[in-house]
């Protein structure tokens, strides 16, 4: 890979955590795989060759835990899933180069190739371990065929990941009180012999991969912190028969192995890739030169899966000598009125449920990408959805786009024959800039707000100017100000394309343009739309408030149904969707940058809290006592995925404080940072850590709030 900015002279390819092919898809899934469409389509904007692959994750317990569950074959199964995932993606306009599955030749092929060469080279060795195992079924329990106590956090646990808790991933023998979810007996431990990974040699490694590494905070922070607290050698087989077999490690009954289910699917982005540049020819897309060579490689993933794509899979494409990815984009989860998603209780917006409401993709596609940044958790409500619908997309964009055009079709027929304007040319330069930037800093909320503050700039520009009172008197004033607006209604395609592509078809239709918006390139927004185009209609249409009621009614009816039990049957609730409740959702940070102009001060106080009406007195504030701190320690506190324990210097004493920044800060660069803390918030303690105060901090990324002065340490805030 380089490290120059985008677009580079290499080829791009981006991916998404593969879904299990075990049950619906919900927003949750969506939220990804649009987040990594979007990505890869604005890397295309910008004119860097890039590919979007995918696959389906076939193999692992998930799918076959369902299967038996279902009385099918797992084979039968994944695949009757596959091809559901295959048909819906497209429906949302994720649209993937390629998308194969874990299971297909390609990636059986490759995946038995590499392990032969972490084999060849060493990296592998023989282990006996206590693997659980269930008497009355007479059945191993790999990963999630046993439940039990997650030895890092308490929580509960599956066999292989602490899914509710700390997110960590878990060895086999690692869980604690384990039961087997066949048949709900305690498991008993058996003395099996393993193939395991030596992740473990790979340390300083993947310290210096994670100093380079591009994409979400939260995606290097976290493994830096693991590995500080080092690395175990990673088990790579499981007893049970669906997956792909590890050569030579029959058992007693002549069965072999199967591979981990991590170990052969991140394989399959490699696999994926050769497949597309199969179909295209080398020529085109030569998947060798993005794997084996310097191609930017961009991984988008939930957050639950940092651990897999920042320490086992670097550490695997190192061993094989592969090429390491540039980026890694770990996105947030989804949450629906404020609450977990969860798929047992139903509480999930359902990929087909979003369909048959028939709405257009890209309203969906806004939402999800612009109302958080990537690694937030972003809240959908029906109501919330209907104000950034209509606010956003109907109030700002499609009103200017419908009435500029309109007005330039009716008193023009098209595009006045002038030039552009200076003020509105450098506007939309301007937006290409803040494009450029957001891609670069793996921001989509910034790509989508860049177009949208774009229109917002449309129609002031607009109203300031009121052509409509100029087209008697001063009819060139009027020509230069709508031709101005057909060229911001142009530049609204091109750079609002990777969000909401469709929409951004159907203007380019409307502009008369040739060709599809989806081959333009950046630049192409300034460049002259055609002299002619027909009377255009709106893009957006306004959600109702009727309907709202009538959706979220329904919504909380279904989760009621499915909390009594009586819902497992309903339309979207499927008794073959994986029962986790904290599924994986997706998006990344922002920089929220004021393009400087007045159009960009409402877009950016949106997404602020509003201010308080409630006003307090000066006494209220005393109670609050606020000093002037300087940070001692700062390390992880064990087992908790976005806590850190500082020691806070206060003048009069030093306070231990949880902060939820582990994720955020480079906790060891903290040491020396002078902060403003709340000193007498109620104690309270936090994963067995007493927290003796509050360190105040601003914004997604935990902006520390500081002094710039002579503050000494313990002075009053006032
Ligand atoms: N199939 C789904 C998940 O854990 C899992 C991703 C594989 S990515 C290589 O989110
Ligand atoms: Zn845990």
């Amino acid at each position: 890979m380089s490290h120059d900015e985008f677009p580079t002279d290499e080829l791009a390819v981006v991916t998404c955590g593969l879904p299990y092919a075990n049950g619906d898809l919900h927003i949750g899934h969506l939220r990804g795989y649009i987040g990594a469409d979007a990505f890869a389509r604005a890397l295309r904007t910008l004119g860097q060759q890039t590919a979007y692959v995918c696959g389906s994750d076939m193999h692992g317990t998930p799918v076959a835990v369902n299967a038996e569950e279902r009385g099918v074959d797992p084979e039968e199964f994944a695949l009757e899933w596959h091809e559901q995932y295959a048909e819906t993606f497209p429906k949302f306009a994720v649209d993937f180069d390629n998308y194969g599955h874990t299971h297909d030749e390609t990636n059986t092929e490759l995946t038995r190739e590499i392990v032969r060469t972490l084999d060849d080279e060493g990296y592998i060795y023989e282990k006996e371990i206590q693997v659980a195992y269930d008497p009355a079924a007479d059945q191993y329990l790999p990963d999630r065929y046993v439940e039990g106590t997650c030895p890092y956090c308490g929580e509960k646990a599956r066999g292989d990941e602490c899914d509710e808790g700390c997110q960590r991933h878990l060895e086999p023998g690692e869980i604690e009180n384990p039961t087997s979810v066949r048949t709900g007996n305690p498991a008993e431990y058996r003395e099996r012999t393993h193939k395991f990974f030596r992740v473990s040699e790979f340390a300083d490694y993947l310290t210096e991969f994670l100093d380079g590494l591009e994409g979400t905070s939260n995606a290097r922070n976290q493994p830096r912190q693991w590995i500080e607290d080092g690395l175990q050698d990673w088990c790579i087989t499981r007893d049970m028969d669906w997956g792909i077999d590890y050569p030579g490690t029959e058992d007693e009954d002549g069965d072999d192995l199967v591979l981990y289910v991590w170990v052969d699917a991140p394989i399959e982005y490699v696999s994926s890739t050769k497949q597309y540049s199969e179909r295209v020819g080398s020529d085109e897309y030569d998947w060798e030169q993005v794997w084996k060579g310097d191609g930017e490689i961009v991984h988008v993933i939930g957050r639950d899966i940092i651990q897999h794509h920042t320490i086992f899979w670097p550490a695997m494409l190192e061993a094989a000598d592969y090429n390491a990815p540039r980026g890694v984009a770990a996105t947030g989860f989804i949450t629906i009125n404020g609450k977990g998603l969860s798929t047992s209780r139903n509480r999930a917006i359902w990929a087909k449920e979003y369909l048959a409401e028939g709405f257009h993709p890209d309203l969906l596609r806004y939402y999800l990408t612009t109302t958080g940044g990537l690694q937030q958790d972003v809240d959908f409500s029906w109501s919330a959805f209907q104000e950034k619908v209509n606010g956003e997309l109907v109030g700002t964009v499609g009103n200017f786009l419908y009435r500029s055009l309109l007005f330039a079709y009716r008193n023009y027929e098209g595009t006045p024959e002038v030039e552009v304007s200076e003020e509105v040319s450098e506007r939309i330069e301007g937006a290409i800039g803040e494009v450029r930037d957001s891609v670069n800093g793996y921001d989509l909320r910034g790509v989508g707000q860049a177009t949208t503050r774009l229109a917002q700039f449309g129609n002031e520009y607009i109203q300031r100017n009121e052509p409509w009172k100029l087209t008697d008197d001063d009819p060139e004033a009027a020509a230069q100000v709508i031709r101005d607006c057909v060229q911001l209604a142009k530049a609204v395609a091109v750079l609002g394309e990777p969000i909401t592509p469709g929409k951004a078809e159907a203007l380019w239709t409307q502009l008369g343009e040739d060709g599809s918006v989806h081959d333009a390139h950046i630049e192409d927004a300034l460049e002259t739309p055609p002299r002619y185009f027909e009377e255009p209609s709106e893009l957006f249409e306004k959600i109702e408030n009727d309907r709202v009621d009538e959706l979220e009614t329904q919504l909380e009816a279904r989760i009621e149904e499915s909390a009594s039990g009586s819902g497992s049957e309903s339309s979207t609730a499927t008794d073959e969707t994986e029962s986790d409740d904290t599924d994986e959702g997706q998006s990344e940070s922002m920089t929220d940058e004021d393009d400087g102009t007045t159009a960009s001060a409402d877009a950016d106080t949106d997404d602020l809290e509003p201010l308080l009406e409630d006003r307090i007195g000066f006494d209220d504030f005393q109670d609050l006592d606020i000093r002037v701190g300087q940070i001692e320690t700062a390390e992880g506190i064990e087992g908790a995925d976005d806590l850190a324990r500082l020691e806070v210097d206060i003048g009069f004493e030093t306070r231990q404080v949880v902060a939820g920044i582990k994720q955020l800060h480079d906790l060891d660069a903290l040491p020396g940072t002078k902060v403003v803390l709340l000193a007498n918030m109620e104690p309270a303690e936090l994963f067995g850590v007493e927290s003796n105060g509050m360190v105040l901090a601003a914004g997604e990324e935990a902006d520390l709030l500081t002094t710039h002065g002579d503050a000494e340490l313990g002075e009053k805030v006032r």
